[in-house]
């Protein structure tokens, strides 16, 4: 046996034990690879062993070629189990950290929920979309004009009082019902007409049980060839059915300036008859007032107060009780 014979086994068996060695103790990954290039890379210490093969005798060298490839596989299944070993210890960890705690108590999260005036509100709008209504809105903030003149409320009429309306010192005024927004919405629209105009109104009215300067109205407008106080009737009807199930409802001759024949409309609930809209006949006046022939279209109205509706509708001793913001009340809806 040659001196580099002895020399080159010597080196590959000290190789092949140094590597399983430190393999062995590899802690990571990247030390891994690390590891992986030094012992078998390209200029690796493998292939600078095997570079002495040259000197070798022609004899010699399948022998040493054979423990070579040996030590190579040594190293390679030493690499591959510590990796092995390394990719199931992440694991594990990572496991170990995204663990998630079933038995936490949880964080409360409080949840609020529609107030009753704007739940009535979307039950109204819906029935009458449902009939193919339009819903319609306008400012709060009116003309003298819009809020009276156009619907037929002469100057020296009562609704016009100091009184009874919050006027502005520019003349302006707030509304006193959504009745301006129809207006607005019929000059800039042709006949046939069906909208719904809900919103906050403005009256001067001394604050009680039943009474609050700021309330909240729907009002609904069709206006076609041929409608009558029947079509007028029917809509009610059906409205006010599916607002509070089957009751008996009558109609009583009232007066309202914009409407020509006008009646309250009372509806009977828990054995008590409730006053809770108005409605009528659009006004020729009205019709004229927005370049409608009269003689050719009739149109229906009506109108009421979505406090009052909320108020038979929850049985509501006081109607302030919607804007006070007492959970203890608001929570029972
Ligand atoms: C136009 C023409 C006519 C709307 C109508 C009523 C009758 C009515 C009150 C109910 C209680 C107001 O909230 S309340 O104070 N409303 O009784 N409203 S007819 O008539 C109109 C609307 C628009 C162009």
């Amino acid at each position: 046996m040659t001196t580099q014979l002895s020399d080159l086994e010597s080196q590959l068996a000290t190789l092949k034990q140094d590597a399983q060695q430190t393999v062995a103790d590899a802690n990571s990954l990247e030390e891994l690879e690390q590891l992986r290039l030094k012992y078998l890379g390209k200029k690796g210490s493998l292939s600078q062993v095997l570079g002495g093969m040259g000197k070798l005798d022609a004899a010699e060298r399948p022998r040493i070629g054979a423990l070579a490839n040996e030590v190579k596989e040594a190293v390679q299944a030493a690499l591959d189990q510590r990796r092995s070993a390394l990719q199931a210890a992440k694991i594990e960890a990572q496991l170990e950290s995204e663990t998630l705690d079933v038995t936490m108590p949880g964080v409360y999260r409080p949840q609020g929920h529609t107030h009753p005036l704007t739940s009535t509100i979307e039950r109204a709008i819906d029935i009458f979309v449902g009939l193919g209504y339009t819903v319609a809105e306008g400012p709060e903030m009116e003309t003298d004009y819009y809020n009276f003149e156009a619907l037929n409320t002469p100057a020296d009429h009562p609704a016009r009082d100091m009184a009874d309306t919050f006027y502005l010192p520019d003349g302006n005024l707030l509304r006193t019902h959504t009745s301006s927004v129809q207006i607005r919405y019929m000059e800039n629209n042709e006949p046939p007409i069906r909208i719904v105009a809900p919103g906050r109104v403005y009256r001067r009215d001394t604050v009680d049980a039943t009474h609050t300067a700021v309330f909240h109205q729907i009002e609904i407008l069709a206006v076609d060839e041929g409608l009558t106080f029947t079509d007028l009737k029917g809509t009610i009807k059906v409205f006010l059915e599916a607002m509070f199930g089957e009751c008996p409802i009558r109609f009583r001759p009232s007066f309202f300036p914009f409407t020509e024949p006008s009646a309250e409309v009372d509806l009977q609930w828990r054995g008590r008859w409730l006053e809770v809209m108005g409605c009528g006949m659009v006004d020729p006046n009205v019709l004229k007032a927005v370049g409608y022939d009269p003689e050719v279209y009739t149109g229906f109205a009506a109108g009421f107060g979505v406090e009052r509706l909320a108020q038979v509708l929850h049985q509501l001793d006081d109607i302030r009780r919607l804007y006070n913001s007492d959970l203890r009340f608001l929570r029972q809806f």
